[in-house]
């Protein structure tokens, strides 16, 4: 059977532009979500999220009559699960969004669709979902056994980066692997729509544990750099200098050290291969450790600037929200988690928050009496500490303005 419709479970930061790119290369498809809000928005050609150029693909989806959200699966030839996978306060994955988007496609399967996982998900998920699946409908079969008629299922994991993901979809290479090599053919055909990359094939679980070691690669380089900056600021060094310096080398090529990891896929998914090797995955479990730790140090850093400054309600400027420069996002972001910390230390201060991506404060800053959204100037004019968590574009022009200013700059943008 050919793929001629597709159905999209889940249409966030991942799913949606998927949905969106399948249409815009002439495949039908519905969107599902269970928020009817999302489902409005998707239907008015909205996008519930800012993602650059992702609002012109789902106005002209929704305007061709190929893009349509709705709030249950239906029927169609192949299902591509994009739910979020998070962990659980003692960092075990939760993956009930998986097994809640598998029983809603298990009763209208018909026999002879293919599924794929691309969730980031632990080592055996695709195989736990099938299960899922299967047990809601005995009467389909992984393999043609029993005479059953069969499901494919397979697992590709998303692999675009947050504000190039309209690009990186088209470009990037893509990792499919099945529960069966029937399954890798048809999601390798599924791909191909519209992934121009080269599309590698493998079984469902080293496609799994891929994704996670590509994160977890990072992770465990940004920790280097975070660390970097604890080590030079006991010895007075400047840690920008610093790896400016050491990146002449051939051979390295260090990153750059932040106030934290933030982000619904770094910060989340190394934990999943620390849960399935606990014993051998130290450097990872560590490398995790370092980046949790850096907000707390950076909040030392501001307790230190305001004792400095030693007034009784100092007016403290945050800026930056995001969990990384040039996009609204403020999902696992260590700027909000320190902006929010900074006004429970500080709970005289009122603490102005700038954050050009936003019109609102989320509930969690807005609940906070002492803590307001600012714009860069009136933050420039009352700030008393200046505190840099992101670095925005238009944060970069900030070196002039805070020259001689009590600041705590975590993303070298002063330099
Ligand atoms: N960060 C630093 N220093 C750096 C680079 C990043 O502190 O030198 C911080 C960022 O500020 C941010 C966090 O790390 O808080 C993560 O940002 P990122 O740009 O490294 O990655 P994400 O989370 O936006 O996207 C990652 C990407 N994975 C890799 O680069 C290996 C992306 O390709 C994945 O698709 C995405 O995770 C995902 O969804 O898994």
């Amino acid at each position: 059977m050919g793929i001629s419709t597709v159905a999209v479970v889940g249409l966030g930061y991942i799913g949606l532009p998927t949905a969106a790119i399948l249409a815009a290369n002439g495949v039908p498809v519905t969107g599902v979500d269970v928020s009817s809000a999302t489902v409005g928005a998707v239907n008015r050609g909205q996008v519930p999220f800012v993602e650059p150029d992702l609002a012109g693909y789902v106005s002209d989806g929704v305007a061709s009559g190929r893009l349509r959200a709705v709030s249950a699966p239906e029927p169609a030839d192949a299902y591509i699960v994009a739910v979020p996978t998070p962990f659980m306060d003692d960092h075990k994955p939760d993956l009930s969004y998986i097994k809640a988007a598998a029983e809603a496609i298990a009763p209208v399967l018909r026999g002879g669709e293919l599924i794929v996982l691309e969730s980031t998900s632990p080592p055996g998920t695709t195989r736990r979902m099938a299960e899922w699946v299967l047990d809601k409908r005995p009467d389909l079969s992984l393999d043609g056994s029993g005479d059953r008629p069969v499901i494919w299922f397979a697992h590709c994991p998303e692999r675009v980066l947050p504000g190039r993901i309209m690009v990186e979809l088209v470009t990037n290479d893509r990792i499919v692997g099945g529960l069966t090599p029937e399954a890798v053919q048809r999601a390798r055909e599924l791909y191909q729509v519209f992934c121009q990359g080269e599309i590698l094939l493998t079984d469902a679980v080293t496609a799994e544990t891929a994704k996670l070691v590509e994160n977890s690669f990072r992770d465990v380089n940004i920790a280097f750099a975070n660390e970097l900056s604890l080590v030079a600021d006991k010895l007075g060094v400047d840690v920008w200098e610093l790896i400016r310096l050491a990146n002449h080398h051939p051979r390295v090529n260090i990153l750059q050290p932040g106030p934290g990891v933030g982000g619904h896929c770094i910060a989340v998914d190394p934990w999943f291969i620390v849960d399935a090797a606990p014993e051998e995955a130290r450097l990872i479990r560590t490398a995790r450790e370092v980046n949790d730790h850096k907000p707390r140090w950076v909040l030392h850093k501001v307790v230190d600037a305001v004792a400095d400054l030693g007034v009784p309600n100092p007016v403290i400027a945050a800026y930056g929200l995001a969990f990384k420069p040039n996009i609204d996002d403020l999902r696992e972001s260590p700027a909000m988690m320190i902006t929010t910390e900074i006004a429970r230390t500080f709970p005289h201060a009122t603490v102005l928050a700038v954050e050009p991506h936003v019109d609102e404060l989320p509930a969690k800053l807005a609940d906070l009496p002492n803590v307001r959204l600012a714009d860069t100037e009136e933050a420039l004019a009352a700030g008393q500490v200046h505190v840099l968590l992101v670095d925005h574009t238009q944060f970069r022009a900030l070196a002039g303005p805070l020259a001689g200013a009590r600041v705590v700059d975590t993303r070298g943008i002063l330099r």
